[in-house]
């Protein structure tokens, strides 16, 4: 029993997009719960078992699946059929894994730091910048479309989604650029965006 904890246009969406890219909407039980967000609106949800009441959050068989990065690598491995992402021992699997964690333990991080302005030497030596990431973005695509080579994967999918939600963050950038509208272009990313607009008028 697969069990995703989902709160409709919040960081959980993006399972939403990875179950439409993965076809296993069918399987999966969706709660839609309630979350306080960052505007004061909502509260947190009793029936969310996720323990600081964020999602999103995957249950599995009664285990608990938290943070975003790792519940997109837990599903990838579970639903290996769909070829959305590298699995252990194949070509590509270590620039998956590190773009997963880069994101979390970098890109989250330091989009809110630039976003707030926030700047210390310390933050610059942990995280480096945004900036920093720009290029390591544009490095990497300078020579294939997408992260891993020529096809969208869930490494796109993850990396990508602070661009939809934050336009501003896209740089001039053309490389950045090109490959933010291809990602949006998924057809994923309307059936997540009409998934969450039901849910909100129910
Ligand atoms: N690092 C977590 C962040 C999760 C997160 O902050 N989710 C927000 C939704 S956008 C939330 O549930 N906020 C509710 C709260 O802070 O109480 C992840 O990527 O899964």
């Amino acid at each position: 029993m697969l069990t995703l904890y989902h709160a409709p246009v919040s960081r959980s969406t993006r399972l939403i997009r990875l179950a439409y890219e993965l076809d296993i909407m069918e399987q999966l039980d969706i709660r839609i719960v309630s979350i306080r967000r960052f505007d004061g609106s909502g509260q947190p949800d009793s029936s969310n078992p996720h323990p600081e009441g964020k999602v999103p959050l995957l249950v599995h068989d009664g285990e608990m699946i938290w943070e975003t990065a790792a519940i997109i690598l837990y599903l990838t491995d579970l639903f290996p059929h769909k070829r959305f992402a590298p699995l252990s021992g194949e070509a590509k699997r270590g620039s998956y894994l590190s773009w997963l964690a880069y994101y979390g333990d970098v890109v989250e991080p330091t989009i809110v730091f630039s976003r707030i302005g926030l700047e210390h030497p310390l933050l610059h030596t942990t995280f480096r910048d945004f900036n920093a990431v720009l290029q390591r973005l544009s490095s990497a695509l300078s020579d294939s479309a997408f992260l891993l080579g020529p096809e969208y994967s869930a490494a796109d999918l993850l990396m990508s989604s602070p661009f939809h939600w934050f336009r501003e963050a896209i740089p001039e950038d053309s490389v950045v650029r090109d490959w933010v509208e291809r990602c949006a272009t998924r057809p994923s990313m309307q059936a997540a965006a009409d998934f969450d607009e039901r849910q909100s008028a129910t």
